[in-house]
């Protein structure tokens, strides 16, 4: 078979395990080609750390764009997270369109908030920019802060039901992607999980696991990274929501139980066998 190419665009925060620094393990485990384009350099992710360093790389985007399509390259997916400023949000999507061919997936987080609230490092008319490349995707995997920001709704905290839930992800289907996962989902006390809805068939899919207390920095890049690559390795979407949350929430429950500050990322390496399991990926 031959070997899966995905661009990663994504931030290098150098330390605290997110974006790069873990897409770039999770989707080698999982034998794919990772290809990166870096959106900016950071000494540690922001959150929860304070004075870090931030090195802007929108500059160098068109010019890495243009080398490679000189070689030329051609990618099975295009995996984007975090950007470095909102110029960048129009340069991804110039990336999108001069490599997307008919096999070309387009699988974008739209990495900007949480817990109800926009990243500091992004203006207030970032959310509209993000929906416009959401449009672009084949499959989206937001959160609901993203989501409903995206959508220039309020954020429901706790107070939401699958009605809700199921017409929030048709919604974001709308906008363009024909795939849409939602993380950070629960009915449940005590429960934590995500949703899928795919336009084509109108499935719905969950998946739910035992909520871990803590806010553990990154998940949200390992869990996408995990999706992505279980998506390239032929899964349907609602199996694939199945691996990643499995694979992430083993690695949350191994870092509490080592008692890790919560700002330094999940220890997910140690899973990485059981998750190449999981996509049947075997020795011999
Ligand atoms: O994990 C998302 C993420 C990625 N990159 C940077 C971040 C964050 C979340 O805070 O700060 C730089």
């Amino acid at each position: 078979m031959k070997q899966k190419r995905v661009a990663a665009i994504h931030d290098i925060s150098c330390f605290g395990k997110c974006s790069l620094t873990v897409a770039l393990p999770i989707l080698s485990a999982a034998g794919i080609e990772a290809t990166v384009l870096p959106t900016a350099v950071l000494s540690t992710h922001t959150g929860g750390f304070t004075g870090f360093t931030f090195r802007d790389l929108t500059e160098d985007i068109r010019p890495i764009e243009k080398h490679w399509k000189s070689i030329p390259i051609a990618f099975d997916a295009i995996y984007s997270g975090y950007l470095g400023s909102f110029e960048q949000l129009g340069l991804v999507e110039e990336f999108y369109r001069e490599f997307k061919d008919e096999n070309t997936l387009i699988l974008t987080d739209p990495v900007m908030a949480d817990n109800g609230k926009l990243y500091a490092s992004f203006s207030p008319d970032f959310p509209k920019g993000m929906a416009k490349l959401c449009g672009k995707a084949d499959l989206i995997m937001p959160n609901i802060t993203e989501a409903t920001l995206m959508l220039e709704e309020s954020y429901p905290g706790d107070e939401y039901d699958r009605e809700y839930i199921e017409k929030l992800m048709k919604k974001l289907s709308d906008l363009g992607p024909e795939k849409v996962v939602l993380t950070g989902v629960s009915f449940e006390e005590g429960k934590l999980g995500s949703a899928s809805y795919d336009r084509k068939t109108g499935e719905f899919g969950y998946v739910f696991t035992e909520r871990i207390e803590g806010y553990y920095h990154g998940t949200g890049d390992v869990y996408g990274s995990a999706l992505v690559a279980a998506i390239l390795r032929g899964k349907p979407v609602s199996e694939a929501i199945g691996v990643a949350t499995h694979f992430t929430v083993e690695a949350i429950r191994r870092t509490r139980a080592a008692g890790t500050d919560i700002r330094f990322g999940v220890d997910f390496e140690e899973s990485l066998p059981n998750f190449m399991k999981n996509l049947g990926i075997t020795a011999d």
